[in-house]
């Protein structure tokens, strides 16, 4: 039932009392949930206990704004855009949803009346770290914006128990730890116990003619888990849309075997529960690498599974029918970790909703799309066949179909051509035959996208470029974006109320408004207030830094930031490299101008990944040194923060000053931590790789710090046979930061320590990070020269942020639903739920 304005203030009015938005209504609810939550009296509530409560209050908010956002889209025919991603780096949902819910103040006041700090509550929230960089915090971002743009939208996943490990740093080693953010309960979440669906894995295929004389057949699992649904609701920004998020816990169908137990198998029945569990219990720290392992296929089957199951329930439910599927949902494969699904819905269709295969496989092909988020070889998902085939034998028996249909169709369209049959062929040949993740999304979809401009033009170039000359329609580009709620008005309050003084708030709803700035660029007054905003961000950090690590560092200083996962391609060594030239430069002539800086690194490193783990023994290594040094006199300063996740992602953009952007051209898809670290009037230092090439664009090469090798030049350079020794015999300073690794400079005096790093580098340096040193060190020396001019600095900082209208994920979310998704807003009204019992 639509209702009136009218209706919908008396609801208001009504509604006041339980989830009001006022302070004294929102002081009364905290104290409920204290009480008939925590079962705890203000005296003895613990900090955790007025989180709690008060996570639960703002919950009850959502609440009301969820169901009427459920029940519309259970009614509608409206299209729902179904976000699959094995991975979802939300960060602390509290006060992100007292932004969105327009209390944040109010929840001041209220804390505040209660002898709370409100800042102090938010900080007691764990983190829900589950996934691992870059495409994880995108699906983040994208689940912000659906809900902003009021796009029916839920996001599928896996409730792991163990998110991204905690990274502490002991004698400059990472030390890993598990993340059990759990452990104090979620007051986000909402399990639906009864919500439930059965996956099986394992076994055999049998197959028979049925009385019809139908072929079919029968899978026999080995094992059955069952996932329960968990959900989260996501608010968008002042809206009443509230989605869903839902994410999938594996359990044993029954707790407890008693038919095992009862023969005296004790252990069987309980491993039973065990392995079961064990699905869904940990993320899987490898970023841009895939894990070949059982346990991750059974991962991604296992919440495909549940989803497509769960999709069809709606569908079904809604009266809808199995063959219109696609009118009610489009799917988006984020990544190739859920391609499973193009082989699961084929087996739905099939096997369970007995649809005819040619009609089954035009239903999937509508249905599916796919986002390629990495060009890196070793990241492309292959499954060992047999491997495939012990955990899903009936959906290598579908694969094996599609492929010898999808073959045939192949060879007509291109006359034979073997070359081009066996690379898009989704099993491998050859004596190991593998399943070809990235070729099966590609066959399965109407539409694929690069996540860059660049990017985009590369996937067609290389990896994908004989599905682009076959299919040129699938393919466009969707540049990602990032959400101004969290990256700014939540992290940054400060800059934001100053931007918001000057050209009002539309700009969070609609970030090219931030153009409007542009005409302040040259204003003393405004560059001042816009640089006293940094300087205290930069404060912050610093007490922050000092806490954390014991290294003090100057907030006058230049904040040069390099934050992302630590992997090669991103050459965080290149940036160290270049601190020991000017840390040489400093000893060879002690009087040198230096403009002083903080290099802050932050970053987490896959635990099996040796490079990266050394990368950053390189980094503290070098840190120890500097930062004692009394020649030194404090100009340079090398931080590692530790645990670099959401919460600390938060701290950190807004105080950087510098923005490292350094990946080899042509290795980094997009980036997002470029866009956020502008947004906020950081500079970038940066090669043209990923989205730093659109940045550019927009902001103005004025305001940008290029250097280094192009793409097209870098793979000139591999072609003609790249010699890095030749690179560090010509430059004195990058063989003397080399040779003094080596000798144990760095290590007291132990040169053996980084031996497999320098080695790496001086006879393959696949990522070319000698050729762009001399690039890098001169361009280093702009940005120092352009900071001493602090009128200049703060013009280029503000339009920075000015120009970055384009990196909001409201504009990809956008793009997405004009080229990709068709679907449109579907504004939802609130309902009164509590007439019937008032
Ligand atoms: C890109 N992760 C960024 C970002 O599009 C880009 C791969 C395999 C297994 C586990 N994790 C991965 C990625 O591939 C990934 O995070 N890619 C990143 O996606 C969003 O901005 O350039 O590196």
């Amino acid at each position: 039932m639509k209702s009136s304005t009218k209706d919908t203030e008396s609801i208001l009015t009504r509604e006041e009392t339980r989830t009001g938005l006022g302070p004294e209504t929102l002081k009364r609810a905290i104290l409920n949930h204290l009480f008939y939550n925590q079962g705890k009296f203000p005296e003895i509530a613990t900090r955790n206990d007025y989180y709690m409560a008060m996570s639960f209050a703002v919950r009850d908010r959502l609440l009301q704004r969820w169901v009427a956002s459920v029940k519309k889209y259970l009614n509608a025919d409206q299209k729902i855009v179904s976000y699959l991603s094995a991975e979802y780096l939300l960060g602390p949902h509290l006060a992100n949803n007292l932004i969105n819910l327009g209390i944040y103040e109010n929840m001041e006041k209220a804390s505040n009346s209660l002898g709370m700090n409100l800042d102090w509550l938010i900080a007691k929230e764990q983190e829900p770290g589950l996934g691992n960089g870059g495409l994880g915090r995108l699906a983040a971002c994208y689940m912000d914006s659906l809900a902003t743009l009021e796009i029916p939208a839920i996001g599928y996943g896996i409730r792991y128990q163990f998110g991204i490990f905690e990274q502490d740093i002991k004698d400059g080693w990472q030390i890993e730890d598990t993340d059990n953010w759990l452990r104090r309960g979620n007051p986000w979440e909402i399990a639906k116990r009864e919500l439930g669906y059965d996956v099986k894995l394992g076994g055999y295929v049998q197959h028979y003619t049925d009385i019809n004389g139908k072929f079919k057949a029968n899978w026999i699992p080995g094992m059955i888990v069952k996932g329960i649904a968990y959900d989260t609701p996501i608010l968008g920004y002042r809206v009443n849309t509230c989605n869903t998020l839902r994410l999938w816990k594996s359990e044993a169908p029954k707790s407890f075997d008693f038919q095992t137990f009862n023969q005296g198998l004790y252990s069987g029945a309980v491993s039973d529960k065990t392995v079961c569990e064990n699905i869904s219990k940990v993320l899987y720290p490898n970023d841009e690498q895939r894990e070949g392992k059982i346990l991750r296929l059974q991962q991604q089957y296992f919440f495909v599974s549940c989803s497509l199951q769960d999709m069809i329930a709606i569908h079904l439910s809604q009266g809808g029918k199995i063959e219109r599927f696609y009118d009610k949902f489009v799917v988006q494969l984020n990544d190739t970790h859920p391609a499973i699904g193009v082989a699961e819905m084929m087996r739905l269709l099939v096997d369970v909703y007995e649809v005819e295969w040619d009609l089954a496989w035009d239903i999937t092909k509508k249905s599916f799309a796919y986002t390629n988020h990495t060009l890196l070889p070793e990241a492309l998902e292959t499954w060992d066949q047999d491997l495939f085939q012990s955990v899903l034998p009936r959906h290598l028996e579908i694969i094996q179909e599609i492929n010898r249909r999808f073959l045939d169709e192949v060879t007509i369209r291109t006359y034979g051509d073997q070359d081009l049959i066996s690379s898009l062929s989704i099993i491998s040949d050859g004596p190991w035959k593998k399943i070809r993740m990235a070729n099966l999304a590609c066959a399965g979809s109407f539409a694929i996208n690069g996540v860059a401009a660049l990017h985009s033009e590369l996937l067609k170039k290389t990896v994908l470029k004989d599905w682009y000359q076959l299919w040129p329609e699938k393919f466009s580009n969707k540049t990602n974006g990032v959400t101004p709620r969290r990256w700014m008005v939540l992290s940054n309050p400060k800059l934001s109320s100053l931007i918001s003084s000057k050209i009002g708030e539309g700009w969070i709803k609609n970030l090219d408004e931030l153009t409007g700035l542009e005409q302040y660029a040259d204003d003393p007054s405004f560059q001042q207030e816009w640089m006293v905003v940094k300087h205290e961000m930069k404060k912050d950090l610093a007490k922050r830094i000092l806490q954390r690590t014991k290294i003090k560092v100057d907030p006058s200083s230049i904040f040069d930031v390099h934050v992302k996962r630590i992997h090669e391609y991103k050459r965080q060594h290149l940036n160290i490299l270049h601190v020991i030239a000017l840390y040489n430069r400093i000893k060879q002539n002690p009087d040198a101008e230096v403009v002083p800086r903080t290099f802050i690194f932050a970053g987490k490193a896959a635990p099996g990944y040796h490079l990266a783990k050394l990368m950053i023994k390189l980094i503290t290594s070098v840190a120890d040194v500097v930062n004692q040094d009394p020649i030194v006199k404090d100009r340079i300063k090398v931080v590692f923060y530790p645990n670099y996740n959401v919460t600390n992602a938060q701290r950190i953009y807004p105080a950087a000053d510098v923005s490292e952007q350094i990946s080899t051209a042509g290795k980094e898809a997009s980036g997002t931590g470029n866009m956020k670290l502008s947004m906020n009037g950081a500079l970038t230092i940066g090669t043209l790789d990923g989205a730093n090439v659109e940045i550019r664009d927009c902001v103005g090469a004025e305001n940008f710090f290029l250097f280094g090798l192009t793409e097209e030049e870098v793979q000139q350079k591999k072609s003609e046979g790249y010699n890095p020794f030749d690179y560090y015999m010509a430059n004195p300073e990058l063989k003397l930061a080399i040779d003094q690794i080596n000798s144990g400079y760095f290590s007291h005096m132990n040169g053996s320590v980084f031996k497999d790093l320098i080695n790496s580098l001086l006879y393959h340096d696949q990522y070319l990070v000698l050729a762009d040193f001399e690039s890098y060190v001169a361009e280093q020396e702009r940005v120092a020269e352009a900071y001493k001019d602090k009128q200049r600095w703060a013009k280029m900082s503000i339009l920075n942020a000015a120009r970055m209208g384009k990196f909001s994920s409201d504009r990809s979310i956008k793009d997405y639903c004009d080229d990709i998704w068709k679907v449109g807003p579907s504004p939802v009204e609130l309902v009164d739920f509590h007439q019937k019992t008032q």
